[in-house]
């Protein structure tokens, strides 16, 4: 029948949704990203500088290193900016026991920036191990793209609306970085004592330092970004200190060893340089 004036305009409503829940940057966030930005810029241009009087045939680990911070720092310069980013929103359940379980979407601010960044860099520091270690390219290719894997099932997981898609893609993550272990560290420490003892004890350093400070992005992941438990300041802060360690700090280390160490030079072939 056609609705008339009178007719009800039916229930109100008992309970009245709540409204989004935002998780976003804030003052602190945003100077942090400008911060790292200017230290990456500086590094790469230290890097370059270092590199100056050392001919091609010796420069493999300066190329790498410098197109690492030279990514981060196009990276931040992104995310700093308000680029490289988009909210991905959960179902969040209400917490209050004596409140119908009406539930609320959480959004969060998610860089997606990041794993642009890392598809490309941590790719490139697994380069600069493998060599350090005389890692051949069948490993070497291996690791890289369980690494690549790794990246990208993170992206998903950023991504993901369920619990299911979230954390399944951070479990094949998670499993993707045994298999980078396994081939860089485990197979490099047994590829590198032939390059003899001072590159086998540079090598067990930097493998150490980069593992243990790796392992600390799946776990920091977990609690910002999959459990939501830190703000996206605090996220922010931590992965800036992680960041600075892992890219310039490891470089720095890397490129003033080979420097006093003739054994790390790399024998990459006539296509590399030719003398
Ligand atoms: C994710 C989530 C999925 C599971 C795992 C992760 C590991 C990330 C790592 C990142 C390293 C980044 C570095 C950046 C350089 O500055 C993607 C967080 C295992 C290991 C070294």
């Amino acid at each position: 029948a056609k609705p008339t004036h009178t007719d009800s305009p039916g229930p109100i409503p008992t309970v009245i949704p709540t409204p989004p829940q935002f998780q976003e940057i804030g003052e602190t966030g945003h100077r942090t990203l400008w911060v790292v930005f200017a230290l990456m810029v500086l590094s790469s241009g230290f890097f370059a500088f270092m590199s100056w009087n050392i001919p091609i045939s010796k420069r493999l680990y300066h190329v790498i290193t410098t197109l690492i911070t030279i990514t981060a720092s196009l990276s931040y310069f992104a995310m700093a900016s308000g680029h490289a980013t988009s909210f991905s929103c959960t179902p969040a359940k209400d917490h209050h026991k004596h409140v119908p379980d009406v539930g609320y979407t959480e959004c969060r601010q998610v860089f997606w920036g990041r794993y642009v960044d890392w598809a490309i860099t941590t790719p490139l520091l697994l380069l600069d191990l493998s060599l350090l270690a005389g890692i051949d390219g069948a490993h070497t290719l291996m690791a890289v793209i369980a690494d690549v894997i790794m990246v990208l099932s993170g992206l998903f997981a950023s991504q993901g609306e369920t619990a299911t898609q979230r954390w399944g893609w951070y479990a094949i993550g998670c499993v993707s970085y045994l298999f980078v272990i396994w081939h860089v560290a485990l197979h490099g420490a047994r590829t590198v004592t032939a390059k003899g003892r001072g590159v086998t004890r540079l090598f067990s350093s930097l493998a150490l330092f980069t593992f243990v400070l790796w392992t600390a992005y799946p776990i920091v992941w977990g609690i910002a970004d999959g459990a939501h438990r830190t703000t996206v300041d605090t996220e922010i802060l931590i992965y800036a200190v992680l960041d600075i360690l892992a890219k310039p700090v490891f470089g720095l280390w890397l490129l003033f060893s080979h420097r006093s160490l003739a054994e790390t030079n790399v024998d990459v072939g006539g296509w590399w340089s030719h003398g």
